[in-house]
């Protein structure tokens, strides 16, 4: 046993898990442990704002599957990180929050910061602990970062006040090798069932969700649905789960979906749900489509207990991983026990491969979105931000050739996509990382792309420029004649601030040289930022119209339809 203090041990402990990377923000708690990371060869990225940092981190963490170490000053930095850490629990992304706070002699007695940040994460983290002694920091680092990456992934919080992370402890510096970890396997005979049912209908169809949407399932999925040929359509926003050049991908059902991957699922007679919590917004009507239609012969493989069956009828819910569902269903069937040819499908898939896909053309916005559909590169890493043009981009089809589609879930956040380029950039150099947004969502991260200018990360922004938060617009616009409340955004000019700030800035005013602006830009190996001028026309709003038109007025009627 060697004798070593706190801030000593955690650098061993982040070294044995292999971690390369650091993000957050500097607190006078963490001077200790930044001066011994100062000669290891983790890389500290420091950003401009707790979020950011967090961002990084969950992109980072999703792609790697290892629990990124996000460091925050207790009180203000752990608020501050608030929504990023939620956005890493929604979207069950694996990572470790480190935040110092006061002493352990002065906590709780109004001393300076002196936030309960444990409590304020107990909810959005998997587990929140304050450490109170030296001697338990490394049980808790180890419990924790196991926990973090076991299914379902999430963050987990460790809080340290500021002198225990100065205090002596004793570690074994023998034992280096991280936890093997075990996910949950179904049996055979329940694997069977359903490969059974499969075989049994006549127009089987997959529905991929976000808890296959990972390194480890990718690969098996893929492997999996060209032995059995069915049609896979995904959730929203899961567009990348598959590799879209497989012909057996339909893409994404939900708000901005593939209208046939939703004509598929109405006409299948056993759908196979692997890997989501079927929550409502999955299911948001687009087209019209009404997801009552699928109600017959769902089964659900969750590792989510708590939704399995809940929005849905289901015929059956099985809850395990479903990757080890996958694994051993290929093995059944590879082994011949299970014999795939007999099935009663053999033509389906045929069927709706003559099907007319989406079609998208139209107006001027249209005409940018189709040029940015060619000329953005198969192979790229695409963040999205909340907005009403970003979101078009869950149109493209060509998700998960090799890149990945990396948005903020159900958490429909504006001021995601800088970091998250950032991330990916980290976590897979060598695939180019596009970030899209509009203008609003620009100006309030803009201190994002300081980080990434300061790193020397070389991420591709394109602002789509109407002057507005366009969404809200949207919804003034086809709800309340025009009258814009609080809507229209008078911006710096955005390439001038991009430049200042040291990104190569393209302006692209004319959609005649658009192509020429995204070539510029794709070619750039510095931070990089696209300007697009767009109209004022908008697609559908999120939420229901007819919501909101049945409001009750008893007073300011005068302008109300
Ligand atoms: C953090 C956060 N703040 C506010 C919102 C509400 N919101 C959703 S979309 C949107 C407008 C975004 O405007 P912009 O980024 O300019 O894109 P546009 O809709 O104009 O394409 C707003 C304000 C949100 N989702 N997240």
């Amino acid at each position: 046993m060697q004798e070593i203090n706190v801030s000593e041990l955690l650098v061993e402990k982040f070294k044995n898990n292999n971690l390369n990377f650091i993000f957050g923000i500097l607190s006078s708690g963490f001077m200790e442990l930044g001066d011994i990371l100062y000669d290891t060869d983790i890389k500290y990225i420091g950003t401009r704002h707790e979020q950011w940092a967090g961002h990084i981190a969950d992109v980072v963490g999703r792609l790697t599957g290892k629990p990124q170490i996000l460091l925050l000053p207790g009180g203000p930095g752990v608020t501050n990180s608030i929504t990023a850490i939620t956005a890493a629990s929604i979207n069950h992304s694996p990572m470790f929050v480190l935040s110092d706070g006061s002493t352990s002699i002065t906590s709780g007695k109004n001393d300076f910061q002196d936030i309960d940040g444990t409590r304020i994460t107990d909810h959005i983290t998997k587990r929140s602990v304050t450490v109170n002694r030296p001697d338990r920091v490394n049980e808790y680092f180890s419990m924790l970062y196991n926990l973090a990456q076991t299914p379902l992934q999430g963050p987990v919080h460790m809080e340290i006040p500021r002198d225990i992370l100065l205090m002596k402890t004793s570690y074994d510096m023998e034992v280096k090798n991280p936890a093997i970890l075990y996910n949950n396997y179904p049996s055979v005979e329940t694997v069977k069932l359903v490969l059974n049912m499969i075989a049994n209908a006549t127009k089987p169809v997959l529905l991929l969700g976000e808890e296959i949407n990972n390194p480890e399932g990718r690969g098996p999925l893929e492997e999996f649905i060209e032995k059995l040929r069915i049609p896979a359509c995904s959730t929203h926003g899961n567009n990348d789960v598959l590799n879209n050049s497989s012909k057996y991908m339909l893409g994404a059902i939900g708000r901005l979906g593939s209208k046939r991957a939703m004509e598929v699922l109405r006409m299948a007679d056993m759908v196979l749900v692997l890997g989501s919590s079927m929550n409502p917004y999955t299911f948001s009507p687009y087209y019209g489509f009404n997801y009552n239609e699928i109600t017959n012969n769902i089964v659900q493989i969750t590792m989510d207990p708590v939704n399995a069956g809940r929005n849905f009828t289901t015929f059956q819910n099985i809850i395990c991983n479903p990757v080890q569902f996958i694994k051993l269903a290929i093995q059944i069937i590879d082994s011949q026990e299970f014999n795939l040819k007999s099935s009663k499908y053999p033509n389906w898939y045929e069927s709706i491969d003559n099907m007319e896909p989406d079609i998208f053309h139209g107006t001027y916005n249209n005409k940018v979105f189709e040029i940015l559909f060619r000329k953005i590169p198969v192979k790229s890493n695409i963040s999205l931000d909340a907005g009403s043009m970003s979101m078009v981009m869950l149109k493209w089809q060509k998700f998960g050739i090799h890149g990945r589609l990396l948005t903020s879930g159900n958490m429909g956040e504006v001021g995601f996509s800088i970091s998250s380029s950032i991330g990916a950039k980290l976590a897979i150099p060598d695939t180019p990382s596009y970030a899209f947004m509009g203008d609003g969502s620009f100006t309030m991260q803009m201190s994002a792309l300081i980080t990434a200018i300061e790193y020397d990360v070389p991420v591709k922004l394109i602002i789509f420029d109407n002057s507005a938060w366009g969404s809200e617009k949207a919804y003034q616009i086809a709800m309340y004649n025009n009258r814009f409340f609080g809507s229209n955004l008078k911006n710096p000019g955005i390439v001038k601030v991009a430049r200042s700030l040291g990104a190569i800035g393209i302006e692209a005013n004319d959609i005649g040289t658009l192509e020429h602006d995204i070539e510029d830009l794709n070619s750039s190996d510095k931070p990089a930022v696209l300007v697009i001028k767009m109209e004022n026309d908008f697609p559908t709003p999120v939420r229901s119209l007819d919501a909101v038109k049945r409001v009750y007025r008893g007073l300011y009627k005068e302008h109300h339809s």
